[in-house]
Parts: C-alpha cells; structure tokens; sequence
C-alpha cells in the first residue's frame, strides 16, 4: 500500500473511532430546528451533512481543512519558478487533513502521470456524439464510459467486504482524477480545434500538463490552471455537485457514477454554468454598447435590462456567501499581477464597481457580491481560450479534487445511504393548522 493511502487509512479509523464515540455519547443531541420555509427553499441553513474535506464561513468565505485560500496560496508547495498552489497538494490536503509537503506533492503528481492512460473507447464514446453537443455532456459521457474501469464496481461484484469500500474507492478516486485532464482536453481539441490532439507530457505537474494537452504553452496560463484548479476544487458539501455526488456514492455507487452525477448539477446555470453565462452577459453587454470598457452608468443600465427580462445577473450572489467571494478576489489579484490592462479585467472589475449597490437596493437578494464565476472567464479569454462553453468543463475537472477526496472518506467513515424524509404540501398544510 502506498505511503499516502496508508496515512489516509490511519487517519480515517482515527476519526471513524471519534465519530462512534460521538454517536454513542450525543446522538440523540439535536443539531437544528427546520422551518417550513426551508423545507420548500431548497433547504438553505439545514445542518444535515458532513464533509470534512472543506467547510464555508458566509462571510469568511471556504476554508479548505482549516486553510483559507491566501493561506492555502502561501503554504502550499508550487511549481519550480511558480507562484501559485499546486492542486496535487490541495487534494493532500482534503484526503489526509495535514499540508504536504514538496515530496508528498511530487509523489501525488507522479502518481497521477502513471495512472492517466484513458483507454480507447472512452474517445469513441466521445466520438460518438454530435461535434455540436454541449462539453459539459460529451464530458459526463466520457466519465460514465469510463466506468468500466472502475475497480470498486469490479470488487463489489466479486462480493468484496464492505470493511474495504474505502480502499477501493480510494484507487477509484485517484485513477479518476488522473484521467480527467485528458478526457477534457480531448474534447476540447475534438470540438474546437479539428481534432487535434496533444499527447500528455509526463514532466509536467497535474495541472500544466492540462493546460499543455488543452494546447496552451504559456507559462501564465499554466499558474492561471493551477489556482483555477485550486479555486474550484471544494465549497463544503451542501452545494449541488457536492452533495450530487455525495448522494449517488451514498447508494455506493462507484466513483465514476457518482462523479458523473455531480457533474450533471455543474452543468446547471444557477451552479457551474454560470461561468460561461458571465462571460456571455459582458460580451453582449460590451457589443452592445459600442466597445470599450462601459461607463458606470451604461452598466447599470445595461443591470436593470437583464433584470427587466426576469433573468440573474449571473456571477452575483450565493447560496450561503453574504459578502466577496475570496475566490473571486484570488482572481481578481492574479489579474491585477499578470494581465492589470486587459479590457474584460477591467470590465469585470467595473462591473464589481457597479452591481451590488443595484443587486442590494432590489431588497430581496440575500448577496449583492460576486461569486467565482465573475472573474474566471475574463482571465481564460485572456489567455485566448475563447470556447466559453467548455468553461465548466474546467470548473469540473477542479471539483473532482474535493467531491471525490470526500467520498474516500464517506466510505472510510461508513456513512449511511442518504435517505431524508419528504412530504406533500396537502401534509404541510394539515401540519401548519396544527393538525
Ligand atoms: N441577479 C438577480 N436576482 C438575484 C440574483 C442575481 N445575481 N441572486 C439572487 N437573486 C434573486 C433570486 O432570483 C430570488 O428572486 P425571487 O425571490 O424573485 O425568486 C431572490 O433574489 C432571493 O434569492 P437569494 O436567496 O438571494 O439567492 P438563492 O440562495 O435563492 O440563490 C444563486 C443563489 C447563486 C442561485 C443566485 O444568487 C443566482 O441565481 N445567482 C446568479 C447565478 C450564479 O452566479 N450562480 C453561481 C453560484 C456559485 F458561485 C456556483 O455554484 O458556481
């Protein structure tokens, strides 16, 4: 067994030990009180999951293991002349609950390197569908077909003691994250540059040999994937690719179907969609007033016409978040470091100028502030990866780190199928007189 899964082992029985005790000693101590609001306003403020991996402070912001993200872009090892964290090290960080070290990262990425190879009929798979089918699709089919290669499913089949989920799933984990670089920029290379593919370059880290395959050589963009991968990887487990996949491995399905699961919820536009509808929403807005960065005052205009149509300002607001989000503000000071001129920053940053004072004076919505996906497309544009549709695709890539870390260890902790209960609203009413 590997060093770093034997570590993860160690500190799993660790924690399952805890938890046992937790619920011998308080498990009949109540954690929340629900209202009927919650029940019918997707369940906002429910304390009813655990993840350890990350957790979400509303104003604070997601700190990844106790680590926020300037901390995490301090004390985590980078790349040789690098400035950014390397993702490798963020998932130590989530599965083992300590910072690794520039070996353990070393060891994590040359781990991955092995364990890439995607076998052909994936490519079929992908193959298979329209040139025109979304990459968010083409992505999730290509993960489903790389089920077969799941050893969980193989070993639950050959009737494997439920005390091993963990190992499997573990194998499963990070076969799946090694891959996922090339499924994705094979997809991208397929739908966006006649099929041109790039072979993997084993000397490069994680990331960089993504944005390698993607067809990118710039040392900028290798750091801009770093911190995008680092950025995107995990926001706690209530939100919908999380739990998605949380859910799905609840039934123990393997690692693939779940992920797969979780990624269908990405490719929502109120989720991880948003990034592409961001960069969408500043591009008509900036052709239609004649190019150039807008003035404030345009902008706000341009605010109350998508409001008027009864659609999102899309990068604005949140489920839990009530102030900046420190991923956007990451980006926003890569941005400031690598690219202060470039004319979508600083529409971006006029729109930051702009927005929530308009966002707050409507009264209803909850965040006035820019989440992650205000930023993210500019920086990609800047680069020249202009296929704002594969956005999520990126977004998935990262979310793989932190939804497939906390599947490790809901299988190491043994957690139960997820299985609340619902009702019918004739039930609520006859519960609200107090029937
Ligand atoms: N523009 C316009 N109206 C907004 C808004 C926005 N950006 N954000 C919230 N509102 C509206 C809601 O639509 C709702 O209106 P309604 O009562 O008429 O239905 C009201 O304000 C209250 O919503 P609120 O409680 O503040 O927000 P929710 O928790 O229901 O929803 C999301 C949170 C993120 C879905 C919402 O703010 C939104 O639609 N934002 C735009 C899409 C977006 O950027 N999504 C990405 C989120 C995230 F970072 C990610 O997952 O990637």
């Amino acid at each position: 067994m590997s060093y770093i899964k034997e570590k993860f082992k160690a500190k799993a029985d660790e924690l399952g030990t805890e938890v046992k005790d937790l619920l011998k000693n308080h498990g009949t101590k109540k954690v929340d009180d629900v209202t009927v609001a919650q029940v019918y306003q997707g369940m906002r403020g429910i304390t009813g999951l655990v993840t350890e991996t990350s957790l979400l402070d509303a104003n604070e912001g997601i700190r990844f293991r106790g680590y926020s993200i300037p901390e995490l872009r301090e004390h985590l090892p980078k790349a040789p002349g690098g400035a950014e964290p390397l993702p490798e090290g963020l998932f130590y960080l989530m599965l083992i609950g300590e910072l690794p070290t520039e070996a353990d990262v070393q060891t994590l990425s040359s781990v991955l390197g092995r364990r890439s190879h995607v076998p052909n009929h994936v490519f079929d798979a992908i193959e298979a569908l329209p040139i025109s089918t979304h990459p968010m699709t083409m992505f999730t089919v290509a993960v489903m077909a790389l089920q077969t290669e799941s050893v969980f499913a193989k070993a639950y089949a050959d009737g494997m003691n439920k005390k091993d989920y963990w190992s499997y799933m573990y194998e499963d984990t990070l076969n799946l994250i090694a891959r996922l670089p090339r499924v994705a920029a094979y997809i991208y290379r397929r739908k966006y540059k006649n099929g041109q593919h790039i072979q993997p370059d084993g000397m490069l880290d994680w990331a960089a040999n993504f944005a390698h395959m993607l067809g990118y050589s710039d040392e900028g963009f290798k750091e801009l994937m770093r911190l995008y991968m680092v950025i995107h990887a995990d926001h706690e487990g209530g939100n919908v690719s999380a739990h998605t996949t949380h859910l799905v491995g609840s039934a123990l399905s393997d690692a693939y179907l779940s992920f797969a699961a979780g990624m269908n919820g990405l490719a929502g536009p109120l989720h991880g969609l948003a990034n592409q509808e961001v960069i969408k929403w500043i591009l008509s807005m900036r052709e239609e007033l004649g190019g150039g960065v807008p003035t404030k005052e345009q902008i706000a205009a341009y605010v109350k016409k998508t409001l008027s149509e009864g659609k999102v300002v899309p990068g604005y607001g949140h489920a839990v978040l009530r102030k900046t989000d420190p991923r956007f503000t990451a980006q926003m000071e890569f941005a400031k470091k690598h690219l202060p001129e470039d004319e979508l920053v600083r529409i971006v940053w006029a729109v930051y100028d702009t927005v929530p004072t308009i966002l707050q004076d409507l009264g209803k919505v909850k965040n006035p502030w820019p989440n992650v996906d205000a930023h993210s497309g500019a920086l990609l544009l800047h680069y020249g990866l202009v296929e704002y549709e594969f956005y999520t695709v990126l977004f998935g890539v990262s979310r793989a780190l932190g939804v497939l870390a906390s599947l490790c260890w809901d299988r190491a902790l043994n957690l139960s199928l997820e299985r609340p209960k619902s009702v019918t609203s004739e039930w609520m009413k006859l519960f609200a007189e107090g029937k």
